[in-house]
This record gives C-alpha cells, structure tokens and sequence, in this order.
C-alpha cells in the first residue's frame, strides 16, 4: 500500500477554503514583487507534527456513514437530516470550576487562534475506522482561555437540544442532551481537539458542525459532536453512552484490543473505503497513539477502567 506523504496533500485539502483564497490571493500579490513561497514548506508550516501519514478517507465516505443519533440512528440518517440545523449563530456555555464562565460565541472562541495552527490529520476508529484531515485547534489552548480552576479534574460536553431541528430528538432513542466526559489531563493533551473543519471546508452538519470534539485514541463515541455546553468539575461527568448501558460502555473507551466489548470482540476493525472484501485489520493499542498517551494511564489496570 502507497502511503500518502504531507507533500502529497495539496493546501486546499489541509486549509479552510476563506483562508486559502486570500492565500492565493496573497501570494499573487507577493509574486508582483519577486517574492516565491516554496510549496513543501507552506505544508510543514500548517500540518500538526501530529498528523498521521496514512491516506485520509474520501469526502464521500467521512461525510455519508455516520453517527449522530440526534437525527436517527442509522447510518445515512445524518447525512439526510443533519443539513436541517442551523449553526449560526452558534454559542457555547462554558461553567462549572472556570475563572470566566459565560456564554460565549463561538467567532470570539476562535479568534486570536491562527488558522495555520489548527490543521490535523488524525485516525479515528470504532469498530470502522477512517483517517480525517480535521481543521481544529487543542481544546487545552482552549480550555486556558476560561481559566481552569485549581480544584478542576474533569471537562464535561453537551450537545445542542433542538427537536425542532433535530428530528432524532423526538424520541428518546437516548436521554438528550448527549453528553460526555474526559479527565482534565486527557483534555489537556495535544491530541485532543476540538474541530471546526474538514478537508479545508467547515464542518459538514453530520459531522458535527459546528463544534466537535475529536479524541483520537478513544471510540468514536467519546467525540460528541454540535458542542454547546463545556462544564469544568471535580468530579467524573454523566456519560450518555455509560449512563445507557455501564456494562458495555465506560468512562474511558480508550481504543484496546485486548478488552472486549461484551457482545463483540475488538481486536480487529474494518476500513471504511477499503473496499468489501478488504477484511479487517487488527486494532492498535491506544488506536496507534500508545507513544504519546499511554502515559496518562500509568497504574490504572485498563480491564476495569475500560
Ligand atoms: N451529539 C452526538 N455526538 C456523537 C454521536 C451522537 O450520536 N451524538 N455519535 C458518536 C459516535 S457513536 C461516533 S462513532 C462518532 C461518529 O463521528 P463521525 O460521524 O464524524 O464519523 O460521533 C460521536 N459523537
Ligand atoms: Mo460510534
């Protein structure tokens, strides 16, 4: 399998389409005045070292198969129906053990943020898995602007409640608003973002627009989508998935093919885009981010803190 190299990403996969046309605008300008731009190092420059190498998924496949139960639960539901929701204006309560809690728009939570650091290439799976260029920025750079208070040891998350938009809402598939819940050092990790983009666009409704959380080395399930609420506390935070069904689903979810989900095994994952008969491939420790993170779980026997 060819792997795809940074130089292989054009700028317009990797940046917000606004920023790209002034770019080019911009570079037309310097090239009045004799100025060249060296393409490679235009893309050292916005790609996160964190990035992985691996060929991102299609447009087509991050954007059609998809989970967000706010607008049904099957797969194509949020492709259908997420273009429905409204995402701006667009704000976000930030309370609990913060120095500057309040309602904040999400323009001003983003400014003073360059866009040329907010560009990662990240793995993401459960039980199917797919590489995503996201635009983001580290939600610990973030979490910093409200000031996080000493006692804090847990980030809660809320999705928007709009039934009215939200046509999954009308029943109680889940009990609304989905939530979820990190520690305050996996918050603070440079590999957790929140995400604003992809593929150099805004984020596609069904993906999240237009504020999502993406932790990479955790299920899917962990990056809950349409933020509207960011709570700091101290203690650990009701999870959806948990609060539905504690057996199967923990606080944690780090990716981990040695602990099975009690009805299937992990130990493998299917490439979404492969192809059908692909077959499955197995799953890493930590969804391969064992390097940077294992750390955070020294001492913690992770059958139990599953
Ligand atoms: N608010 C909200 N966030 C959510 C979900 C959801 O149903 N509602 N589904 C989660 C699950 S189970 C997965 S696998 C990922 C899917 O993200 P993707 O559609 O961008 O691949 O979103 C997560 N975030
Ligand atoms: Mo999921």
């Amino acid at each position: 399998m060819r792997r795809q190299s940074p130089a292989d990403l054009q700028w317009s996969d990797v940046t917000p389409k606004s920023f790209f046309l002034n770019r080019r605008a911009l570079i037309a300008g310097a090239a009045g005045m004799a100025i060249a731009v060296p393409a490679a190092a235009k893309l050292d420059y916005v790609t996160s070292p964190l990035s992985t190498d691996e060929k991102p998924n299609s447009l087509e496949d991050i954007t059609s198969y998809n989970n967000f139960y706010e607008f049904g639960t099957g797969k194509g539901d949020p492709s259908a129906y997420a273009p429905a929701l409204t995402t701006d204006p667009w704000s976000v309560k930030v309370d609990g053990l913060v120095g500057r809690p309040g309602s904040y728009d999400l323009a001003d939570l983003l400014s003073g943020i360059p866009l040329e650091e907010r560009i990662y290439r990240f793995r993401c799976v459960e039980a199917w898995a797919m590489v995503v260029p996201w635009i983001g920025l580290p939600l610990g750079k973030m979490l910093e602007k409200f000031g996080v208070q000493p006692g804090a040891k847990y980030v809660a998350f809320e999705t928007l409640v709009r039934p009215d938009e939200m046509r999954g809402q009308k029943s109680p598939i889940l009990d609304w608003p989905y939530r979820e819940g990190l520690r305050l050092d996996e918050a603070m990790h440079p590999l957790t973002i929140l995400a604003t983009g992809l593929y150099g666009e805004d984020l596609p409704n069904q993906n999240g627009a237009p504020l999502r959380l993406v932790v990479p080395w955790k299920y899917g399930f962990k990056s809950i989508k349409s933020i509207v609420r960011i709570t700091l506390s101290d203690s650990q935070p009701e999870t959806t998935w948990n609060m539905l069904q504690p057996s199967e689903y923990g606080f944690y979810a780090n990716v981990n093919p040695e602990v099975d989900h009690p009805r299937w095994s992990q130990a493998t994952e299917r490439h979404i885009g492969a192809g059908l008969f692909a077959g499955r491939e197995p799953t890493r420790m930590f969804n391969g981010y064992a390097d940077q993170v294992a750390g955070l779980y020294s001492g913690q026997d992770l059958a139990r803190d599953f």
